[in-house]
């Protein structure tokens, strides 16, 4: 209310610049903008937990600082026998994510899947596959089509991502490439829950390269050690447009520096006693800020909206 008052007796820009202390989430009147976090890799630093490594080589090497005249590698385990290593790691929070990218220092694997899951590695969801054998190795249709009816739909590119070049090649998913939506993500709600993740696993799949049937653990002469020297996941801290940065709280976890009267981790609701209109997130046009008020009817009147976790919303 302070500040509320001091804004308005406030006549000059100079001034309300130094009370709202450039704050992306308002304009130099006080009035609400929608503002986002930062893009980052959110990866970096971040803990992976591999199935499988190298004590010389360990997995806090795939988030490291990416230095070209220093590269560090993390490698699976030589003596290992498996054909599948799962690389796992959280992001705290929810992001909304734009690549995901893999770095490899010795020879690409035949097959890769990229998973997610949004609910902090409770259940888990395909994003993206690449196989010279989609159909054997994941049971997936190569080269699906993308349309309106199928946004949300993991694809598997027939593409033989272990051929060139022989070491050092990088796999990179774009989240939002030939999504038709993609172009009018604001009014998205299914491509905003499709880029939506708080964990991500990479599968390294290692696969014959003649048969294309997945190795036996005795076929030692095609064994193959993944070595990958980053892990870069490209996106933004998730916060409907109500926030342009996320804090680490007091106890522990990220959460959004919410603005606009909302709350919650991700800015998903409105604060207590501003229900005067409902929750939405934040569009370049229309802020929708939480009012004080009333209790409300939610009743969202849009049509139907199916996401990946069988949820809708009417
Ligand atoms: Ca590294």
């Amino acid at each position: 209310m302070l500040l509320l008052l001091l804004v308005l007796l406030c006549r000059t820009a100079i001034c309300r610049t130094l009370l709202l202390e450039d704050d992306p989430c308002y304009d130099d009147v006080g009035r609400p903008l929608r503002c986002i976090p930062d893009f980052v890799n959110a990866a970096f630093g971040r803990l992976v937990v591999a199935s499988s490594s190298e004590p010389t080589n360990p997995a806090r090497y795939l988030t490291d600082l990416n230095n070209p005249s220093n590269v560090t590698c993390w490698a699976s385990n030589i003596n290992s026998t498996e054909t599948v290593v799962n690389l796992t790691l959280s992001l705290g929070k929810k992001y909304e994510l734009t690549y995901i990218s893999l770095q490899f220092c010795g020879p690409k694997p035949d097959s890769l899947a990229i998973y997610k899951s949004m609910n902090y590695g409770e259940t888990w969801y395909p994003f993206q596959f690449y196989s010279s054998q989609c159909r054997k190795v994941f049971g997936k249709s190569p080269n699906v089509p993308l349309t309106r009816s199928n946004e949300q739909e993991s694809l598997c590119a027939d593409a033989r991502i272990g051929i060139e070049p022989a070491t050092g090649g990088r796999v990179a998913f774009s989240t939002l490439e030939g999504r038709p939506s993609a172009y009018d993500f604001d009014n998205s709600p299914v491509l905003q829950d499709w880029v939506t993740a708080t964990d991500i696993r990479v599968v390294l799949v290692r696969v014959h390269p003649w048969s294309m049937t997945t190795l036996s653990p005795n076929d030692t002469e095609l064994s193959t050690v993944y070595s990958v020297s980053d892990l870069a996941i490209g996106g933004r801290c998730k916060c409907n447009g109500h926030a342009s940065r996320c804090v680490m709280g007091s106890d522990g976890s990220l959460a959004c520096d919410c603005k606009h009267n909302t709350a919650g981790r991700d800015c998903e609701k409105c604060k207590p006693f501003h229900f005067d209109r409902p929750w939405r997130r934040a569009t370049a046009q229309n802020v929708h800020e939480c009012v004080e008020g009333a209790s409300y009817n939610f009743a969202i009147k849009n049509r139907e909206v199916r996401f990946q976790d069988g949820r809708s919303v009417k």
